[in-house]
């Protein structure tokens, strides 16, 4: 029983010399929060004050350089009317949030009008320059359907998304 025992402590030593480490490590790069849900009281600047209207949700889409590629992760979301939408400026900025006006439902684009602050023109969100900075859009009383949505600075490199209202 004794053997036994010394036996599997020495395996184990063995084990944490070897590769025991290294996987230690990986879960702990696991077990670290992503950027999709920065902390609320971050110091990140917020571009207007969007809050979800009573019982709404808000979403969190982040605005990322991967590679050699721009995108909205994730480029497609589904929400309801009265939920907010949070754009982070996460990596490869500026990045903005446009619509196109021919690609909203009938009515949405006095709905954003209200629902999006500092618009450089109609439906156009403001650049984010600052690493973190957010962009929240207010879907409150937004019409149901299809919401097709780009990046104006990088629209001819393809960083365009979808939203969805129900
Ligand atoms: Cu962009």
């Amino acid at each position: 029983m004794r053997v036994t025992s010394m036996l599997a402590g020495l395996a184990f030593v063995l084990a944490a010399c070897g590769g025991g480490e290294q996987k230690t490590d990986d879960q702990q790069t696991t077990a670290t929060p992503d950027q999709a849900a920065p902390a609320a009281g971050d110091a990140a600047p917020v571009a207007g004050d969007a809050a979800p209207a009573a019982g709404g949700t808000t979403h969190d889409v982040n605005m990322v350089l991967e590679g050699s590629s721009y995108k909205y992760v994730p480029d497609q979301l589904t929400i309801k009317s009265g939920d907010v939408v949070r754009f982070h400026n996460v990596s490869g900025g500026p990045h903005n949030v446009s619509f196109w006006a021919d690609s909203i439902p009938g009515g949405a684009a006095d709905v954003l009008k209200a629902g999006m602050p500092d618009q450089m023109a109609p439906l156009e969100g403001s650049l984010l320059t600052e690493p973190n900075a957010i962009y929240a859009v207010s879907f409150a009383n937004a019409p149901a359907g299809e919401y097709k949505f780009y990046c104006l600075p990088h629209l001819a490199l393809g960083m365009k998304g979808k939203l969805t209202v129900q």
